[in-house]
């Protein structure tokens, strides 16, 4: 038994012999305004070999904010279990002299079990030897004056197992699944087999192939020929030379929602408009169903729940010019989400289109024909207007043709003309006005003299 554990607890307990009262965990609240407590918490390894170990214990306390406690934290270990923490064969110090003023605090501590340790106090885990160990502390209190200890409940480790964990089960289908699992250490053997055992919940009954590992690492089998609609269970397993061990169990349903159709919407818009976009989903067992709806933009939104099959619409508002894939997925009332949807595109823009007369330059027209250049426009008889416009964003839209500020045609397809043929013995403003898809607009105009 290590020294500094043999002078800490004789310390207490001749504390508690004198009346003075001391504390365990089971019994430490004190007129409902102290309160102390030492847990013992998870463990690790240290470094690959599978005999060195950190363990983590936490002080819980919540004293009056004028107190003051110091405490002396470490943890007793031992190759057997006993309910009195003293009888425990050694004390590992963790923390020194730690001082809480007052408040509620929680300190995490750990301690090394290693080479260092196994050297000075003797104390060299074997591996296949299980380990029990307790987190303690001892304190001295400012108010009132007094000394007392707190020790958490046993744990143990068995020094060389491996340790797995289960992961999330991926691409499950309606009768098939990717059952995940990471090997987070191989307790020091030189390989591990790893596997799952998983079947119909609540029973893990079957069991998948056996793969070797010799590092660790993530590890996944693909399981087939499951039913349909149904709850499986399953575990990864790791195996070495000291012993066999599982991770937590987890649980799927096989048959996702399917993934739905591309939402409906405008291709187009403007930036702080707000443009709503259609959706529905399927369950194919019936059940209610949730959509996500992606934006494109960093932002999602999910809907209510609605029945299958139901159409939902949501809006919503880009704030700045770009082109943007909506896509959708759903969620089914069992939790299982669909892939994502194909996206529909939506081109939010704020960009006139370019437009140009064509017709009528500068130049001198008879019947509808140039025949030369003048710096001036004079018309003879009757001419054929034609515009030219692009925009390359959402497209065109239309482009109309005005004299003198009445309008004569709103052509929609290229390309844009319209043909005059009004009598007329004067100067005139042929205005054409471009308009893209979602209502910006350009203009150009020429100044024209036309007889007849
Ligand atoms: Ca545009």
């Amino acid at each position: 038994m290590s020294g500094n554990w043999i002078i800490i607890v004789s310390l207490a307990i001749a504390i508690t012999a004198s009346a003075v009262g001391f504390e365990n965990s089971a019994n430490n609240a004190e007129k409902d305004v102290f309160y102390r407590s030492v847990s013992t918490e998870d463990w690790t390894y240290i470094g690959e070999n599978g005999t060195e170990v950190r363990l983590y214990g936490q002080l819980n306390v919540d004293i009056p904010l004028h107190c003051l406690d110091v405490w002396w934290l470490g943890f007793v270990i031992d190759t057997k279990y006993h309910t009195n923490c003293q009888d425990y064969a050694y004390y590992v110090e963790s923390v020194k002299e730690k001082s809480i003023s007052g408040g509620k605090v929680k300190y995490r501590f750990y301690a090394d079990i290693d080479k260092e340790l196994a050297e000075a106090i003797g104390l060299k885990l074997k591996r296949g030897t299980l380990y029990h160990y307790r987190a303690v502390g001892c304190y001295v209190s400012t108010c009132p004056p007094k000394r007392g200890y707190c020790y958490g409940k046993d744990n143990y480790f068995l020094a060389g197992t491996p340790l797995v964990s289960t992961r999330d089960v991926t691409e499950v289908a309606s009768n098939s699944a990717v059952l995940r699992g990471r090997l987070d250490h191989l307790g020091g053997a030189d390989f591990c087999e790893v596997w799952f055992v998983y079947g119909k919940y609540p029973s893990c009954a079957h069991s998948t192939e056996h793969l070797v590992l010799s590092h660790p690492g993530n590890f996944s089998i693909k399981v087939e020929n499951l039913q349909d609609d149904t709850c499986y269970c399953f575990r990864a397993v790791a195996r070495n030379d000291v012993c066999t061990v599982s991770g937590a169990e987890l649980t799927f349903w096989t048959g996702y929602p399917p993934t739905p159709s591309k939402p409906i919407g405008p291709a187009c818009g403007r930036p702080n408009v707000s443009y709503t976009f259609s959706a529905c989903a399927v369950d194919p067992y019936g059940g209610k169903v949730k959509l996500c709806f992606d934006w494109g933009d960093g932002k999602r939104e999910w809907t209510e729940w609605v029945k299958s099959g139901e159409i939902v619409k949501l809006a919503h508002c880009w704030k700045m010019e770009g082109v943007y894939d909506v896509k959708i997925k759903a969620k089914s009332e069992k939790g299982l989400q669909s892939g994502w949807s194909e996206p529909t595109v939506i081109n939010i823009e704020n960009t006139p289109p370019s437009v140009e007369i064509l017709k009528p330059k500068e130049g001198f027209y008879i019947y509808d024909k140039k025949v030369f250049s003048l710096p001036k426009t004079i018309i003879v008889g009757d001419i054929t207007i034609e515009v030219g416009a692009l925009d390359l964003e959402s497209g065109m839209n239309h482009v109309s043709i005005f004299v003198d500020d009445n309008l004569k045609v709103n052509d929609t397809t290229e390309p844009y003309k319209w043909k005059w043929t009004e009598f007329s013995f004067s100067k005139h403003t042929i205005r054409a006005v471009a308009v893209d898809n979602v209502g910006c607009k350009a203009e150009d105009q020429v100044i024209v003299w036309k007889f007849f």
